[in-house]
C-alpha cells in the first residue's frame, strides 16, 4: 500500500513482474546504482523534494536483487529524501553486509554523524547537478564536504548532463577524492559516441581518478527497448556509448539497475531486460566479471571476497 504522500502526476511505478534474464550474471554481481523510496509513512519524503515517488522499500529491492541473481547493492540516496539518509541507512543495515550506501550530506554534518554513516556502510556522497532534481549547491560548499569525507576513504558520486561537463570539469578535477560518474555523464545519444562531446567525457575519465557507471540505457535511450523480430534489442542507441567506456576503462566501470527508476515518463523498464543489455556493452566474460564483480568489490568492499 502506498503511503500517505500523493505521487507526482504521471509518476510511473516500477515494473512489478520483471522477466528472468536470459543473461546469467556472474556470482558476486553488484548492482552499484539503485535507490529506496520510503516507504513514505515510515521514512517521510523531504519537504524540499522536487518529486514525490511511489513507495519502493528495501524488501522490494532485496526481492529484485534475488530475482535477477544479484549478490549485493549500492544504495544511492535519492533526492526525494533530501539529506535525511534514514531510509537508505535502514536498508543498508538490513542487508547484513550485502549493501553499501551513498549519502547526501550538508557541510555542517558532525564528525559523529559521518562516523555513524561510515559504520552503517556508507562509502560516498553524491553531488547532483541536475536542476530538475535539486537546487544548486555552491561549489565551495561541495568542496568543503569533499574535504570532510576524504579522510574516511569515501568517494564523490557526481550526477550531471553531458553538455554541462565543460563548465564543471575544472571543479571536479579539484576534488580530493575518487569520483564516480552516474550514467556515463548522461550523453546525448542522438550525437555519435565518437563525437566531440563524448570525446570530452572520455578525456575527463582518462585524466582523472574517475569511475563510470554504464547504467541507465533506459533513461538515455531515444529508440527505447523495441522488440525486433520477436527478439529484444535493448536500448541499441546507447550501446556504443557503454561499449566504448567498458573497453577503454575496463577496471573503472560499474553497472547498476537504477531501480526503482525515478522520473521516467515514457516507459518503465523491465529490470530483466536491463540485465540482458549487459553483454551488449561488456562483450566478453572477462569484461563482464570486471564490470559486475571485481570493480565494485574493489570500490565498495575492498579486501573482501565476492
Ligand atoms: C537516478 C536518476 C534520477 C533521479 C535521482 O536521486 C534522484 O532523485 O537520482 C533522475 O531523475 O534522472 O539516478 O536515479
Amino acid at each position: 500500500m502506498d503511503s500517505t504522500f500523493t505521487k507526482s502526476p504521471g509518476w510511473l511505478g516500477w515494473y512489478s513482474n520483471p522477466s528472468t534474464p536470459r543473461f546469467t550474471l556472474p556470482a558476486g554481481t553488484v548492482d552499484a546504482h539503485c535507490h529506496v523510496f520510503g516507504p513514505g509513512n515510515e521514512f517521510p519524503f523531504a519537504p524540499e523534494r522536487k518529486y514525490t515517488p511511489c513507495d519502493a522499500g528495501k524488501d522490494q529491492l532485496f526481492a529484485l536483487r534475488d530475482h535477477l541473481g544479484v549478490s549485493r547493492n549500492v544504495i544511492v540516496q535519492a533526492t526525494c529524501h533530501g539529506a535525511d539518509n534514514s531510509a537508505m541507512v535502514d536498508a543498508v543495515r538490513a542487508s547484513k553486509g550485502r549493501a553499501r550506501g551513498v549519502a547526501t550530506v550538508r557541510p555542517d554534518i558532525s564528525d559523529a554523524e559521518l562516523e555513524r554513516l561510515d559504520a552503517a556502510g556508507v562509502r560516498g556522497v553524491r553531488f547532483n547537478f541536475l536542476k530538475r532534481l535539486v537546487n544548486a549547491a555552491p561549489q565551495e560548499e561541495l568542496a568543503a564536504i569533499a574535504r570532510r569525507i576524504a579522510p574516511l576513504g569515501w568517494h564523490v558520486v557526481i550526477y550531471f548532463e553531458g553538455q554541462d561537463l565543460e563548465g564543471l570539469e575544472g571543479f571536479f578535477g579539484s576534488l580530493p577524492t575518487p569520483l564516480v560518474v552516474d550514467h556515463m555523464g548522461r550523453p546525448d545519444v542522438a550525437k555519435p559516441a565518437t563525437g566531440p562531446e563524448f570525446g570530452r567525457f572520455l578525456r575527463f575519465v582518462e585524466n582523472n581518478d574517475v569511475w563510470v557507471k554504464v547504467s541507465c540505457p533506459e533513461r538515455l535511450s531515444i529508440s527505447g527497448p523495441p522488440a525486433l523480430d520477436g527478439e529484444p534489442a535493448p536500448y541499441r542507441d546507447v550501446m556504443a556509448f557503454g561499449r566504448t567506456v567498458v573497453e577503454a576503462f575496463p577496471d573503472r566501470v560499474l553497472w547498476g539497475t537504477d531501480w526503482p527508476h525515478p522520473n521516467l515518463t515514457h516507459h518503465m523498464p523491465d529490470d530483466g531486460l536491463l540485465v540482458d543489455y549487459i553483454p551488449h556493452v561488456a562483450t566478453t566474460p572477462d569484461l563482464q566479471h570486471k564490470l559486475l564483480v571485481t570493480n565494485p568489490m574493489n570500490l565498495y568492499w575492498p579486501g573482501e571476497n565476492a
